[in-house]
């Protein structure tokens, strides 16, 4: 007991050095002089991929929520799914001198010179949702997100398991199309990885086409639209998300095909559109992926601006739902 509150006692010193530090630097007419209750509000700067999917809107209220709750003074911007608009974002950021820096890259490729930029102006950047490919893991604190190379595979192994009533036409083998998400981004690039590495164990399995949705509802209908008519004997669909999944509903409908019957459906988020259709038939699997990323994200924005030690990757739990598992669910979906 006495060990531990030392070590808090510890720790809120060095919490208080690291921000009184932060809040002196350039002597800018800053709030901090709250008097001796040391109570200095940290500021975060967040750069948003956009809001192209029902996810990402889950995400971004998640985020603003929690910022308020906690009193974190959040700067939120929307790059409308650019990287260099996420970039202007960042390099804003450094220029106010925000605390801590977060942020979901909306590609993984190209960051390194503007977190050198954040680096050297001593300000801590925490990823979430998506990772970036760099060499250098010193760019960043930490990695808050999804395993989608695991969520790839949930799908995968679902199709695997239910691959027998998957042959919608009989011909014995399983045609899929798949709609990408970004290209570019991590989860477009991770979910194909891990799908592709499961159903590689079955020959009857095959991707016969493969294009970016963008991860849009519109996108997923037109890319589906396009397959509908270039592809004959479609058996399944597998679309990085719940809206490439919905728009490619509507594009199956309008050939006047029945989506979960005809043609089988396996999508991932498992958002509140996306349950809604699975335990409707329309959709015949989701694999979960978290967007209420809010609270963790506070929890390290807090501990990383008092200089304490945090996990370089926190993952996020998460599971499946069939078509049953969605009815249970639906009721009590927050998102
Ligand atoms: O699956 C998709 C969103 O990065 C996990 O981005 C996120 C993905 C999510 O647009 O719906």
């Amino acid at each position: 007991m006495l060990r531990k509150s030392l070590i808090a006692a510890a720790a809120m010193t060095l919490g208080a050095a690291s921000l009184s530090a932060c809040g002196s630097s350039d002597s800018g007419g800053d709030s901090g002089s709250g008097g001796s209750g040391g109570d200095e509000t940290i500021t975060m700067g967040f750069a948003q991929v956009g809001a192209e999917s029902g996810w990402r809107t889950a995400n971004t209220t998640s985020i603003q929520d929690t910022a308020e709750a906690e009193g974190i003074d959040l700067k939120f911007s929307d790059a409308q799914q650019k990287q260099e608009n996420q970039i202007k974002a960042i390099r804003s950021y450094i220029q106010q001198k925000v605390d801590v820096i977060a942020f979901s890259p909306v590609v993984e490729t190209g960051w390194d010179t503007v977190l050198q930029e954040a680096k050297r102006a001593n300000i801590p950047v925490i990823l979430t949702d998506r990772s970036v490919d760099s060499e250098d893991d010193s760019l960043y604190a930490t990695f808050l997100g999804s395993d989608f190379v695991e969520e790839g595979e949930k799908a995968g192994q679902w199709l695997v398991d239910n691959a027998s009533d998957m042959d919608v036409d009989g011909d014995g083998s399983v045609k899929v199309v798949q709609l990408e998400g970004t290209t570019g981004s991590a989860p477009a690039i991770d979910r194909e990885e891990g799908f592709n590495s499961v159903i590689g164990s079955d020959d009857a399995i095959e991707v016969i086409a493969s294009q970016t949705g963008d991860f849009t509802r519109d996108g997923g209908k037109k890319v589906m639209e396009t397959f509908l008519s270039s592809e004959d004997g479609i058996d399944v669909v597998y679309a990085h998300n719940d809206d490439m999944g919905l728009g490619a509903i509507e594009a199956i409908k309008a050939e006047g095909l029945t989506p979960g019957e005809d043609i089988k459906i396996i999508t991932v988020d498992a958002v509140k559109d996306g349950m809604t259709a699975l335990a409707n038939g329309e959709i015949n699997f989701i694999v979960e992926c978290n967007p209420l990323l809010g609270p963790q994200l506070m929890d390290l924005a807090k501990q990383v601006v008092a200089g304490e030690e945090v996990e370089k990757r926190v993952v996020t739990e998460e599971t499946t739902f069939t078509q049953e598992q969605a009815k249970e669910a639906l009721p009590d979906r927050q998102y």
